[in-house]
């Protein structure tokens, strides 16, 4: 493959040529050395989960068609599903706990360096969990609020307070579906245990603890980390900044902060800024220090502060090889292991800062808050102090960066519309906009780097369905330009008429991914205000590069809050006929809401538009 072939995007081409200049290796390679992949594996019929094991089922029929205990591959596909959603639910919801314990020290001052920064947001949490305010200091209100917020792990029966934010009549389907959640690590759990040799082997049965998992990441874990971050450092409001590996400065120190958890890259930001260490990097022969994002760590300071992102996932190493970052700092999910060797080829400080994740050639700097000011300083020093060391004739940064408007938070979004969804709604029955296309996810080698993102996107706005985004879609669609306001004359007319309007982008970006709860607020407010469900709603869902365990777990909650969705790579499930009939047409008859898998963006852009007609054909539109 060549570099055009691996990505759409000319900045990270240009990087791609550079490091076969340079004689490195990056994923697009390690892909090529798995080639031909295992198709076992691919179609999900492998199972290890215990030791008489591992058993495999023969996909033509001709071979074994039980494991060793007697399972079945639709038991097989369904189990290895489901450990896939409660790995990626997990994830979310671990990064969820996180930011209320660090809202907990906050509120019982052990954590100096953060503070309350939306404190109507505060009081509406508190509320919602009938935490009274009257005569309570905003400390008590918090701690409450975070002991409330931390029993939604460990509870043993629902109902997860957010829940409780969906339409009425999503509630009385997941009751009577019985896939209401419990508690967050209590789903997490019992997939384990269900998956366990000998436990549970129907495969719709195990399907159902999938959606249920799903719904306590979605509603639970993801819900909790975006309303805690948004009281910790700020609701996000509609701001501009650039997007793309152009961000990068060539005689600045330049730090990447990559990961997902704002704990350590708001602190990052504000170091940055400490006149002592600007004054350091003038002394090291910099003119300045630059922080960037990679991944969704990256969204978080973009929407709240406007820090630029460097790039998508797949950008991660592409970053390193401009030859100009001085130190990639990492803490949980989706950081490649390679950082390690890569950056040991140029002269890039790989620091590990979470107690959960290290990897391999890293600088420890275990990141806690009561100390996290002074760590995050610490390792903006050592960023500067590492300046003088880069090398140089090894720098090669694009040019390439675009401007980007950012910050749509659902109450953003409100208060654009003028503080209720009616102009939306308006201009949904109206026609000018079609319906509203949520797009979502990663970047994966599998598909042309951004091409399944920006084409799917740019076809959904040309048929004038307005797009929400988060992860690194929304990185991706502003590095093709499309998140500023002018995109609007790549719209279809009525989409265009309403964003020059109200003045926003036809494309509006909602976050990272634990922010996907911010559409379903969004979606909920919609629906609430009509009196029907979500799934009555013209609107249609899409990851059309999606990779990680995280993504699973989505598309469980996003589907069985009645989103239909299309996923641009098949996941492990076509070993069995039963489990791939079940999620992409069996659930419609459960859910009100299925799956489809389609590689190529204007066909998947199609099933979205064609799925969003019915739904208004329905609705009487
Ligand atoms: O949580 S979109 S590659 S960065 S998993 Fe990872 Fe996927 Fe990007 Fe954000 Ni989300
Ligand atoms: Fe094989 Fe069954 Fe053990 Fe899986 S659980 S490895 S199918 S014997």
């Amino acid at each position: 493959q060549t570099a055009l072939e691996r990505s759409i995007d000319p900045a990270s081409q240009s990087m791609l040529e550079k490091a076969e200049n340079d004689g490195i290796e990056t994923a697009w390679d390690r892909y090529e050395q798995q080639l031909p992949q295992c198709g076992f594996g691919q179609l999900g019929i492998c199972c290890r989960n215990c030791n008489m094991g591992p058993c495999r089922i023969d996909p033509f029929g001709e071979g074994a068609k039980n494991g060793i205990c007697g399972a079945t591959a639709d038991i097989i596909v369904a189990r290895n599903l489901l450990r896939m959603i409660a790995a990626g639910a997990a994830a979310h919801s671990d990064h969820a706990r996180d930011a209320v314990l660090t809202f907990k020290k906050m509120s019982e001052g052990k954590a100096g360096s953060y503070g309350i920064k939306d404190e109507a947001k505060l009081f509406s949490l508190a509320s919602e969990y009938g935490i009274s305010e009257e005569g309570k200091s905003r400390e008590e209100i918090a701690s409450e609020l975070a002991n409330a917020l931390l029993a939604e792990f460990g509870k043993q029966e629902g109902p997860i307070q957010y829940t409780r934010r969906a339409p009425e009549a999503r509630l009385r389907l997941w009751s009577e579906l019985g896939i209401e959640p419990r508690g967050i690590d209590r789903e997490i759990v019992e997939c384990m245990h269900r998956t366990h040799m000998g436990v549970d082997n129907d495969a719709t049965h195990i399907l159902l603890q999938g959606l249920r998992t799903g719904l306590s990441d979605g509603w639970g874990g993801s819900m909790i980390a975006t309303e805690i971050q948004d009281v910790l450092f700020g609701t996000p409001e509609p701001k501009k900044s650039t997007v793309n590996l152009g961000v990068l400065v060539r005689d600045k120190v330049n730090v990447i902060v990559h990961g997902h958890e704002p704990i350590l890259s708001e602190m990052i930001v504000e170091a940055a800024e400490d006149p002592e260490l600007l004054k350091l990097a003038k002394e090291k022969g910099a003119t300045g220090i630059n922080v960037a994002g990679i991944c969704c760590t990256g969204n978080e300071t973009l929407m709240r502060h406007g820090t630029p992102i460097a790039g998508t996932f797949l950008q991660q190493e592409l970053a390193v090889i401009t030859g100009a970052i001085e130190a990639m700092v990492v803490d949980v999910q989706c950081v490649m292991p390679a950082l390690g060797n890569l950056t040991g080829c140029y002269h890039t400080k790989f620091i590990s800062t979470s107690p959960k994740a290290d990897f391999p050639g890293t600088v420890r700097m275990e990141f806690h808050e009561e100390k996290a000011y002074e760590t995050a300083k610490e390792i903006i020093k050592t960023a500067v102090e590492n300046f003088p060391n880069r090398n140089f004739e090894k720098v090669n940064i694009p040019e390439e960066k675009q401007d980007c408007m950012v910050g749509f938070s659902a109450e953003a979004i409100l208060k654009a519309l003028g503080g209720t969804p009616d102009p939306l709604i308006g201009a949904i029955a109206g026609g000018a906009v079609k319906g509203i296309g949520a797009v979502v996810g990663c970047n994966n080698v599998k598909i042309r780097h951004n091409y399944g993102h920006v084409n799917l996107v740019k076809e959904l706005i040309k048929n004038n369905v307005l797009v929400v985004t988060t992860g690194c879609n929304a990185i991706a669609c502003a590095e093709a330009g499309l998140l500023v306001p002018e995109a609007a004359a790549l719209a279809g007319d009525g989409l265009k008429g309403v964003c020059e309007s109200l003045g926003i982008p036809p494309v509006l970006h909602m976050g990272s991914c634990v922010d996907i709860s911010r559409i379903l607020v969004l979606a909920s407010a919609i629906a609430n205000r009509l009196g029907v469900d979500i799934s009555d709603l013209p609107a249609a869902g899409a990851a059309p590069e999606w990779m990680s365990e995280k993504a699973v777990s989505i598309g469980a909650y996003v589907v069985s809050s009645g989103v239909f969705t299309v996923l641009g790579t098949a996941p492990p499930v076509l070993g069995s006929q039963a489990v791939a009939a079940l999620l992409t047409k069996g659930l419609d008859g459960v859910v009100g809401a299925s799956f489809a898998v389609e590689p190529d963006p204007f066909k998947a852009a199609n099933l979205m538009l064609e799925h969003i007609e019915g739904k208004r054909r329905a609705l009487g539109l």
